[in-house]
């Protein structure tokens, strides 16, 4: 197992369900389940399995899925037929447009993802699991009787509504490239929940066009939510020192002031130099540290995925942050394992497919050290107007 060896009293719990990555969305759709498979491939390669508790996840209930999502919603999710996409016109529920089309086995594949959310969720509340980690889910716009952004269910908030029966604050951290409106939503009016998102924001020209800096809460007077949504929004081509450097003193300042018992980081990896639909220019280190810091708090902690459009680079990125969250970072070979399944992906201009270095035209940065800098001093501002 290439010396991979199980952390002594540090339980890190896997979350897989191969069935969910046969699911297809169309064709060239960018959302492909199967960057799932190629992610697995890398984190077994490197015997990375050995050391942690591995489960095929169940299938979320209908009841369970209840706990967020409406009943006439969950009833037309199981029951459309999948038909071409019409982007024309985005059926009831924004489900059947080119976005969010209704392909064979929709239901089936929202319960897996939402199945194996909660799973990991109850590791964590169990106190069986120090990180539990879920790459299939992730789906942060679904709202609870909408379909958005290539996503249907959200199993982020199945997930938190599950660790809230056992954690009084849960802190949710997003870095996928695009705002995490459907989870900041679902916890708008509570104090229990702060939600903290990373993405691209620039006005409606980018998706789903939400999470201005100035927007933390509601504004009514005495509403519980008040100043519980942080937004942190950025421009193209950040690189991992600014991005590294604001999400710590971000994150820092979050878990000082809001004392979470546990944490959900959404790890999107469209947030990586050449991803097709990101805007950004981090390395899977840059991506990686995040996840590094988040697990150096040493708060029970669930890393989800999100989206990622370039494969190869997605399942890189998850497999470093999967030996983070092991902590056998430091070890793996920097060159990716000869007997790797579908080790061919990985060859891209080099030679030597390597785990960690990733190519993409690099994007210009158009983000200042003053704007980013005046967006610190904002947060910090609004944190002293939140009250726990
Ligand atoms: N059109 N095909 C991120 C969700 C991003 C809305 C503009 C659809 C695409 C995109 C779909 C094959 C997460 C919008 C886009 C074209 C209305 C978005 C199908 C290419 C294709 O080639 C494509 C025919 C498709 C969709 C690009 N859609 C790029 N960006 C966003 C949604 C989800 O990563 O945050 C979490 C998983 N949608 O911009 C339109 C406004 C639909
Ligand atoms: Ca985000
Ligand atoms: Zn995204």
């Amino acid at each position: 197992n290439n010396g991979i060896v199980r952390p002594k009293g540090y339980n890190v719990s896997w979350h897989v369900n191969p069935e969910l990555e046969k699911h297809h969305f169309g064709h060239s759709h960018p959302m492909k389940p199967w960057r799932l498979t190629l992610a697995k491939s890398l984190i077994m390669s490197y015997g990375m399995h050995a050391a942690m508790d591995t489960y095929f996840s169940r299938r979320a209930t209908n009841e369970e899925m209840r706990d967020f999502h409406t009943e006439d919603y969950l009833d037309y999710l199981r029951t459309a037929i999948p038909a071409p996409p019409d982007d024309e016109v985005p059926g009831r529920f924004n489900l059947g447009g080119s976005d969010c089309p209704i392909f064979e086995g929709l239901f089936d594949y929202c319960s897996m993802y939402s199945g194996a959310s909660l799973d990991a969720a109850r590791k964590l509340c169990n106190h069986e699991s120090d990180i539990a980690v879920n790459w299939s889910g992730g789906l942060h716009h679904a709202k609870k009787s909408e379909a958005s952004g290539f996503c249907y269910a959200n199993d982020i908030v199945l997930a938190i509504l599950q660790m809230l029966r056992t954690f009084p604050r849960v802190l949710y951290i997003d870095i996928d490239v695009h705002h995490g409106d459907g989870v900041e939503e679902a916890f708008w009016s509570t104090d229990r929940v702060m939600t903290l998102s990373f993405h691209k924001y620039d006005g409606m020209n980018f998706f789903p066009g939400t999470g201005e800096l100035e927007r933390t809460g509601p504004e009514t007077e005495g509403n519980a939510g008040a100043h519980h949504a942080l937004n942190v929004p950025l421009m193209d081509g950040i690189n991992d020192q600014q991005y590294q450097s604001l999400f710590e003193t971000i994150v820092g300042k979050c878990v000082a002031k809001f004392r979470p018992e546990a944490i959900v980081l959404q790890c999107g990896a469209d947030s990586l130099a050449g991803d097709r639909l990101g805007r950004f220019n981090l390395q899977v280190q840059g991506h990686g540290q995040c996840v590094a810091f988040c697990k150096s708090l040493n708060i029970p902690l669930m890393l989800v995925g999100g989206g990622g459009y370039t494969p190869r680079n997605v399942a890189r990125a998850w497999a470093h942050e999967t030996s983070i969250a092991i902590g056998c970072e430091k070890t793996l070979n920097p060159i990716i394992p000869e007997h790797t399944p579908y080790r061919s992906h990985f060859r891209h201009d080099t030679i030597f497919p390597t785990l960690e270095q990733i190519l993409g035209e690099p994007r210009a940065n158009k983000n200042t050290k003053k704007r980013l800098d005046e967006i610190v001093c904002m947060i910090t501002e609004q944190l002293r107007f939140c009250e726990t």
